[in-house]
């Protein structure tokens, strides 16, 4: 398996020297943020990207993410056009030596969080959920949620909340496998793996549906294209906050299927009242076994791309929330070492 840290690009406090010195890391996993999305991805660009990384001794396979179109979720007339778009990108992105792409098809919002500052009894700073504060979050007033990465205006807002209130999971579905059914066969003649992330927290937030969110839900998934390039992005840390979803499990499952691309490792903890908050990677510290999903990983022989996922804010870090570099290295460090001694007590 190779192990990779996100790097968000030039503007990124974290950088790629300091990424090199994290031990075992082989490569970053990144984008081209200032691309509107639905546009293609320019072969130069992406050079430029790739050049960038390389010239500091680190790889990169694994683009996260090619957003996908607004309208392609809504299933709009415009989206033959944007999903050739996305075709093309896949395209240049294969050109450029490029083997994985991570993407999520949750409408409207990306990962979800009620506050990104938590205070821990340590006195680091986490991101949580807390369902009462999201449920009371005023739309109207806009944004009052932290970590979109996507603003609208109020009243754009309220209106695709709106037209979403008619969407059901099924409907959902059939936008998603529409565009698996043109997407996976150009990645797959490309040479790219596609890497679904799951939705994040796995639940419906705001009466949006979710079509990615449990075990029932990937293996239709899986079956809507049954191509090895449609894949997913395993995210322990969305997944795991439904107390439902048997992570280890879930490696062996789909990894035992060839189906895992992209592992995110990190851990959560699960309240009483089913909310959650993030954690430091160490299986004691959250409600996930990390060792045994690391072990589901060995066994299932997966030779894939891992990165360590959100990390706390620890030893005064400012800086992207979730993504600062302290903590993120520590996780990584906690998995090689998991890694290692579960994969030497194996040969014993
Ligand atoms: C959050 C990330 C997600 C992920 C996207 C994939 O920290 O895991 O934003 O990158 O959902 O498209």
């Amino acid at each position: 398996m190779k192990m990779t840290f996100r790097w968000y690009g030039d503007t990124d406090p974290v950088t790629l020297p300091y990424i090199r010195q994290i031990p075992g890391m082989t490569g970053v996993v990144s984008a081209i943020y200032d691309i509107p999305v639905g546009d293609v991805w320019p072969l130069e660009r992406i050079q430029a990207l790739k050049a960038t990384v390389n010239a500091h001794g680190l790889a990169l396979e694994v683009i996260e993410s090619v957003p996908v179109h607004e309208d392609i979720k809504r299933g709009l007339p415009s989206r033959d056009r944007l999903i050739d778009n996305y075709c093309q990108t896949l395209r240049n992105l294969a050109a450029c030596g490029i083997q994985v792409v991570c993407y999520n098809f949750m409408p409207v919002f990306d990962w979800t969080r009620s506050t990104l500052e938590m205070p821990l009894p340590d006195g680091s700073t986490t991101l949580a959920f807390d369902t009462a504060v999201i449920e009371q979050a005023s739309l109207e007033k806009g944004l009052t949620l932290p970590g979109w990465d996507v603003s609208y205006e109020p009243a754009a807002l309220k209106a695709l909340l709106a037209e979403y209130a008619e969407v059901d999971e099924t409907t959902l579905r059939q936008r998603l496998a529409y565009f698996l059914e043109r997407v996976i066969p150009a990645a797959s003649e490309a040479g790219i793996r596609m890497a679904l992330h799951p939705d994040d927290p796995p639940r419906s937030i705001f009466g949006l549906p979710r079509v990615v969110k449990n075990r029932e839900d990937l293996a239709c998934i899986m079956a809507m294209v049954d191509n090895p390039a449609n894949g997913l992005t395993l995210c322990s840390g969305s997944l795991g906050a439904d107390l439902g979803n048997d992570i280890p499990a879930l490696v062996r499952e789909f990894g035992g299927q060839g189906r895992i691309h992209f592992a995110h490792l990190r851990n959560v903890k699960v309240t009483e009242a089913g909310d959650f908050f993030e954690t430091a990677h160490r299986s004691e510290d959250g409600s996930l076994d990390m060792a045994e999903i690391v072990r589901a990983y060995v066994e299932t022989g997966f030779e894939g791309y891992y990165r360590p996922d959100h990390g706390r804010m620890i030893w005064g870090e400012t800086g992207r929330p979730g993504y600062g570099l302290y903590d993120r290295a520590l996780g990584a460090v906690y998995l090689n070492g998991l890694w290692e001694g579960i994969r030497k007590t194996m040969r014993a």
